[in-house]
């Protein structure tokens, strides 16, 4: 009796899945699991490939497949480790590896569709996520997906199904389980920025990983800004080579595409962002003559982060610097992207006083100029067969007309998104008030010399306290948004601003607080029964995420002690 209470408590505590499935029930049956199990990949015309031997077509949805196999593996057997298992207070049930134990025998993923052609650049809600996980107590494994990256995505589940034994071993306790799964939204990223701060290559792969690991999708590049241009451009290199801070602080056309590849094989597509109008100064170390209202002592009258500039409004050499940037870069990134983001965030009017282009800050002046500018963009990343994308202050603030299939990006307030949907736009959630993992880091100005009075400096107080995982998990993309716009709001964004990030705080500062963002995402905000999601309920869960994200790599930090995570203390 004991004993069954035990197992039936010990169940649902391990029962942590991230993010939580659509519907799921499991029982309390153990099966063991070795590196003997086959895994069968069959395909909607019946061709079936054992691990191993995968197709012998090249089309990309079996290798997404075939790397999602090995990464099971890998991560069932190498990667699984939970700390807090070895304390005695945890110590109540660990099942006993017997002769008579049942294993897993097989894992059969069946995929009833052909993948579409965008598979590897899957278009917001045009790859099917969905997948249902099937774990009979007897031993055999099925998951069923329409798409390859469902059935990635039921891998991952099944990864989260099984523990490291203290005694050796691999096992549930869960079977059967049954799970059927689908995300809430399409869009569910995290935004880098790696201007303020350099993150080499290793850590962009290391956050697709994580991303992955949360069924998130997107990893937006914030690449350039008004700090540094890490981003070469081979028509134009002294764009990185004087931009970038440092000359090992660059990223190679190489770099992007393996990063491409990388993320597509994992679900992940890369979304590159070059900002402009405003947050561009870093342009001036190679064209000066592009830039208006650069200036380190006087930034705060002219941008909201020094050192200010902007791309002059009105000027055929900007238009004919975007132009050429734009015609090196989108062709490279189409093949695994269908994204392009323009920018448009934070440009201050006062900067065009001293554009000699302009001359002015009336808006009156300065709005259709605005227009021709964001028109000629857009217009450059659509006929590169791309979507584009914009932050708010473009259509909310500036009022701009823009293409039905533009994407806006809100952040600054809770009825963004609501007005953008209202203007018949599709929107990303990401509000700073919580979703910005940067919140709470403190002044960083003090060495700026137009910055007097740093003691007293505000900046902090507009983006503090710092923003913990349970205030992430309370933000709902949805809120304000009346139900027959629902569709229009595509998902969000976490966002690492990096001035005070860069490659040793990192994880850190991401995880686990985006695994609360991811699951809003994936899940929604209210559980099935119409109610916020219970932080209560997420608080183990989240515990036993962190600890598998740092058993695969990431150096994820802890949201409670170890004698905590598992039962109430
Ligand atoms: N950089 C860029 C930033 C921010 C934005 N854009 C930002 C603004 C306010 C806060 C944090 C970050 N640092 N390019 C806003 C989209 Cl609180």
């Amino acid at each position: 009796m004991l004993r069954s209470l035990v197992i039936a408590l010990c169940a649902t505590s391990a029962s942590a899945i991230w993010p939580i499935p659509s519907t799921y029930t499991s029982g309390g049956e153990v099966l063991w699991i070795t590196r003997d199990v086959a895994i069968n990949y069959k395909t909607a015309n019946e061709t079936t490939h054992g691990y191993g031997s995968p197709s012998n077509n090249s089309s990309w949805s079996s290798d997404i497949v075939t790397s999602a196999v090995e990464r099971t593996y890998d991560t069932l057997f190498t990667k699984n480790f939970v700390q807090w298992k070895f304390h005695p207070r945890f110590s109540d049930y660990e099942p006993a590896l017997t002769s008579n134990s049942t294993y897993v025998k097989s894992i059969t993923l069946y995929q009833t569709a052909a993948d579409p052609s965008t598979i590897m650049k899957p278009t917001a809600g045009s790859v099917d996520e969905s997948y249902t996980l099937d774990v009979l107590a007897s031993g055999e494994a099925t998951i069923t997906a329409a798409s390859s990256i469902g059935l990635l995505y039921g891998l991952t589940t099944f990864t989260q199904l099984f523990y490291e034994c203290n005694g050796g071993g691999v096992y549930t306790t869960l079977a059967p389980v049954h799970i059927t799964d689908s995300p809430k939204f399409p869009w569910r990223g995290l935004n880098i920025d790696t201007s303020r701060t350099f993150k080499p290559m290793s850590d962009m792969y290391a956050m697709v990983d994580a991303l992955s690991y949360n069924k998130m999708n997107r990893l937006h590049w914030h690449i350039t800004d008004a700090q540094s241009w890490p981003l070469e451009i081979p028509t134009m290199p002294e764009l990185a080579d004087k931009g970038a801070y440092a000359s090992f602080q660059k990223y190679s056309p190489a770099d992007v595409a393996a990063l491409q590849e990388y993320g597509a094989l994992l679900g992940v597509e890369v979304v590159m962002e070059i900002d402009n109008p405003g947050h561009t100064s870093s342009i001036a170390f190679a064209y000066p003559d592009l830039i208006a209202a650069f200036n380190e002592a006087d930034w705060s009258s002219y941008a909201s982060e020094p050192p200010s500039g902007t791309l002059k409004l009105n000027s055929t050499a900007v238009y004919d610097f975007l132009e050429r940037l734009l015609d090196d870069l989108l062709p490279r990134l189409k093949p695994l992207t269908s994204y392009f983001h323009l920018g448009g965030d934070e440009v201050n009017v006062n900067a065009y006083t001293l554009d000699n282009t302009v001359g002015t800050n009336s808006t009156a002046i300065l709005q259709p100029l605005m227009q021709k500018y964001m028109d000629r963009n857009i217009q450059q990343v659509q006929a590169a067969g791309l979507v584009p994308l914009v932050w708010e202050e473009m259509l909310l603030d500036w009022n701009l007309t823009l293409p039905s299939e533009t994407i806006v990006q809100t952040w600054l307030s809770d009825e963004s998104v609501a007005a953008t949907v209202a203007k018949g736009h599709k929107a990303l959630a990401g509000n700073y008030n919580f979703w910005y993992l940067d919140c709470g880091q403190g002044q960083w100005l003090d060495f700026y010399p137009g910055t007097s009075s740093a003691e007293y400096w505000p900046y902090a107080d507009y983006c503090s306290p710092r923003h913990n995982w349970r205030l992430m998990y309370s933000y709902d993309p949805l809120g304000g948004v009346p139900e027959n716009s629902t569709h229009l709001v595509l998902g969000g964004e976490a966002h690492i601003w990096s001035e005070q990030t860069d490659t040793v705080n990192l994880d850190q500062m991401v995880w686990p607080r985006t695994c609360a963002a991811g699951e809003v995402l994936w899940s929604g905000a209210k559980d099935a029964s119409g109610q916020n999601r219970s932080q209560i309920t997420a608080s183990p869960r989240l515990s036993e995420m962190r600890e598998r994200l740092v058993a695969r790599g990431i150096r994820a930090e802890p949201i409670q002690m170890p004698y905590c995570a598992r039962k109430p203390c």
